[in-house]
């Protein structure tokens, strides 16, 4: 692995096109065979992200995930062309946060540059962790191990624990990426206008107007875009929603680390957080109230993780140690704010809540588009219990 080669398409990384060729079920065959004891004998198209083809292969004793990155947007289509340098980049950071954090990445078997193709372990006992949320299933010990895993990667590609010289190098390995273009766009950018993106529910266009004519909040994304962009204090997983955790029973991971790039602390957690709030609106709508409490849990324990691991990986009795982690924490809530909103407004929606019937979709629309107003613009938050009342609770609607 090198850490130091531009990956942004402007000059180190596959050349595109030489070597490259887009799998199907039956190509992919012959190109997973030697990772799996010489013989695949079936493939299945199984690719439900927006990026990138996915494929589990099929072996006498086994199976392998097959990702390949296209050179477009998969759920646009060609209409939204990307170079595939996303490939690299995930295969880089993979190796770079499992030496963090072992065991919570997936196993890489095998990383074929030209081809732009990860092969990795098959997590097919595991569901998504929004799946679970969506399902109203337990999953003891997620938010516990993201917590632990954002901690690591925060102090550990940072100049809180890393050498100077080290970090220097890791840095210029990971470029501001054509991927974060599109996090710049779809969440600090088109949900504040009228973006040809942009996808609403026609009972929430008052409101949608309503937060383009919105001033402070619109000064309060363009500042939190500044920071996405100049920030850059650790390596980041860049897109930590519910969907890129795989849970199963005493067995998390995190995937899809393709937008991975140098930003800031609070950018992960936000996300996170973000999409629990999303999940415990959603049941909160359709009276799963136990449930919700559920959720809660999660995110208490997550935040709680969080500063535990920093905690115990930093010196403990690192003065500015406590600072340090308000700091934190006043970003995750803004970004968070900015995540809940373009879930809900922007391109890519939490499923969690387009799943619902009319007046439980409406409702919980609603709470989210108000509570991601009042951590973007309110005033500075002091604990986790401020930000996820402020998130979820109702005093945000009036
Ligand atoms: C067009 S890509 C849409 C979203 O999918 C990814 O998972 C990121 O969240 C991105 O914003
Ligand atoms: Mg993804």
């Amino acid at each position: 692995m090198s850490a130091t080669a531009p990956r942004d398409g402007t000059s180190a990384g596959p050349e595109i096109g030489v070597g490259y060729r887009a799998l199907t079920a039956e190509s992919v065959l012959e190109f997973a065979a030697p990772f799996l004891d010489g013989v695949a004998t079936s493939a299945v198209e199984i690719s439900d992200g927006n990026l990138n083809v996915v494929f589990r292969v099929f072996g006498a004793s086994g199976s392998v995930i097959v990702k390949q990155a296209l050179p477009y947007l998969r759920v646009a289509g060609e209409s939204w062309p990307l170079t595939r340098h996303r490939a690299r980049i995930e295969a880089d950071a993979i190796a770079i946060h499992d030496k963090l954090l072992p065991n919570v990445m997936p196993q890489l078997v095998h990383f074929d540059d030209a081809m732009s193709v990860l092969v990795l372990e098959d997590l097919s006992g595991h569901v998504t962790w929004r799946e679970a949320l969506i399902a109203g299933q337990a999953a003891d010990g997620a938010a516990e191990t993201t917590g632990e895993y954002s901690a690591a990667i925060i102090l550990g590609t940072s100049d809180l624990l890393l050498p100077s010289r080290q970090r220097r190098s890791l840095r210029r390995g990971f470029v501001y990426s054509e991927l974060c273009l599109v996090t710049e766009d779809l969440i600090f950018t088109a949900p504040y206008g009228e973006a040809e993106s942009n996808r609403y529910d026609e009972a929430i266009a008052p409101l949608v107007q309503q937060l383009h004519r919105d001033r402070a909040l619109r000064s309060a994304a363009a500042e939190l875009r500044f920071a996405f962009k100049t920030r850059d204090e650790a390596l980041i997983h860049g897109d930590l929603h519910s969907g890129s955790v795989m849970v199963a029973p005493g067995d998390h991971r995190v995937i899809d680390l393709e937008f991975a790039f140098f930003g800031p602390f609070g950018f992960d957690p936000g996300i996170l957080l973000a999409n629990l709030a999303l999940s415990r609106l959603a049941h909160e709508a359709q009276g799963n109230h136990a449930y919700a409490r559920t959720v809660d849990g999660y995110a208490a324990a997550y935040w709680a993780s969080l500063s535990e691991h920093t905690r115990r990986l930093w010196d403990p009795s690192e003065p500015w140690y406590h600072q340090f982690l308000q700091h934190v924490l006043g970003d995750a809530a803004r970004f968070m704010g900015m995540e809940m909103i373009r879930r809900i407004v922007g391109l890519a929606h939490a499923k969690d809540i387009d799943v619902l019937p009319d007046g439980a979709r409406l409702q919980a629309q609603t709470r989210a588009l108000a509570g991601g107003r009042a951590l973007m613009v309110g005033p500075p938050t002091h604990s986790f219990d401020d930000i996820w009342f402020r998130a979820v609770g109702e005093d945000n609607l009036a």
